[in-house]
């Protein structure tokens, strides 16, 4: 979308939503790769300066985008309301605002059918993408944080935003179909992705055969919890607010724990191409880990907590299988910012989970650890 055009939506959104002052100026957020994220600024008459999280949502993969903004609505009520009773100050800086039209709606429909939304941005906050020891033991306290917050919410409120989000094995049900299929003519090229996947299928269902057993609870999870999803104070680089809730659904507390190892703890980015960069570092899943289950401590059970480490290769694996079921598809659900974008994420994440399998040990030991010290 060209500058003039995001400009007169901006304006737009200012005026629908009432926010304060006038355009001043934008920047994009390049990071995600399903939604289109700006940060406004604006300017009062008074020179008040204000900026502003405006989002294009994409509607091929969240179908229906009302229910996505009325799930983050009730979530963030709820954590509001918590901080509230705790006496916490600074609450704008803690928790997402999640800004509504008169006729109450959260989305302005432009004319060419795109769903824009405004949340509140988080003032002189920052988030990585690369996380040091600092940063890695925050992220486990934000989200860690966010699931006990969370612990007596009402999970059959919540709308299901994408079926079968983290139902890993019905990802790799998928994968074998889109294989089938091979509707652009690329399985040929993926047999030995393919191969590798298929020969872990079966321990992806690990999660559900403990829940079907009922040893596993279900709970409201984040379900998205990249490092990035973190605001920190710019300064202190204390963890502040948990953002991107689109996600946030009923599912295992392994696959948040799981998706932040994954995508944190790993030594290289998500999509390195040279495999020799990408491993598990033991380290920073150690930070994590501290931060994560100090939050959890005396909510979180003896299966739950036994899980996790195998939460990090499950939710690895499952991203290697979307990323190749959405190569074999011709790239329509992940942004793709360079050719063969998804079989480079595909194979960084099969390159990781095959360390992380090696050192599952390591990290079950590394959790007693932590938890002996309880
Ligand atoms: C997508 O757009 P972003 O970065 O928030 C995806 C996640 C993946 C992630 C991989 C709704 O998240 O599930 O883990 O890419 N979100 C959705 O980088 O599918
Ligand atoms: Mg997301």
């Amino acid at each position: 979308m060209n500058d003039q055009k995001l400009q007169e939506i901006f304006e737009t959104l200012i005026e629908k939503f009432h926010l304060k002052g006038k355009l001043s100026g934008y920047k994009t957020i390049k990071t995600g790769n399903i939604n289109d994220t700006y940060i406004i600024h604006t300017v009062t008459e008074d020179g008040e300066e204000r900026d502003y999280t405006v989002q294009r949502i994409n509607h091929y993969v969240f179908r229906n985008p009302e229910q996505v903004a009325n799930n983050a609505y009730s979530v963030t009520e709820h954590i509001e309301k918590k901080l509230r009773a705790m006496g916490q100050k600074d609450i704008r800086r803690r928790v997402v605002r999640i800004y509504r039209m008169d006729n109450g709606r959260f989305f302005y429909q432009s004319a060419d059918r795109n769903f824009w939304r405004v949340l509140s941005y988080v003032y002189n906050s920052t988030n990585v993408s690369t996380a040091n020891d600092l940063v890695l033991y925050g992220t486990g306290i934000a989200f860690g944080e966010f699931q006990r917050y969370l612990a007596d919410f009402h999970a059959e409120s919540l709308f299901t935003t994408i079926p079968d989000f983290h139902n890993t094995p019905k990802r790799f049900r998928d994968l074998r179909a889109s294989a089938m299929k091979d509707l652009c003519g690329r399985a040929g090229e993926v047999q030995d992705e393919l191969e590798y996947l298929y020969s872990m299928e079966e321990y992806v269902s690990l999660l559900d055969r403990l829940h079907k057993q009922g040893k596993l609870p279900k709970r409201v999870v984040h379900n998205d919890t990249k490092c990035n999803n973190v605001m920190f104070d710019e300064e202190t680089l204390t963890p502040l607010a948990v953002i991107d809730l689109d996600t946030v659904m009923p599912g295992y507390v392994a696959h948040d724990f799981g998706d932040a190892v994954r995508f944190a703890c790993n030594t290289a980015d998500e999509d390195e191409k040279d495999l020799s960069k990408v491993s598990l570092c033991l380290k920073s899943y150690m930070h994590f880990a501290s931060g994560f289950v100090d939050q959890l401590w005396g909510i979180i059970t003896e299966t739950e907590l036994e899980t996790l480490p195998d939460g990090v290769l499950i939710i690895t694996l499952e991203l290697a299988a979307r990323f190749l079921k959405d190569y074999l598809d011709g790239d329509l659900y992940f942004k793709c910012r360079e050719p063969k974008h998804n079989l480079s994420r595909t194979r960084c994440q099969i390159a990781l989970a095959k360390d992380i399998f090696q050192k599952l040990p390591e990290m079950r030991r590394l959790l007693n650890e932590i938890t002996v010290q309880k």
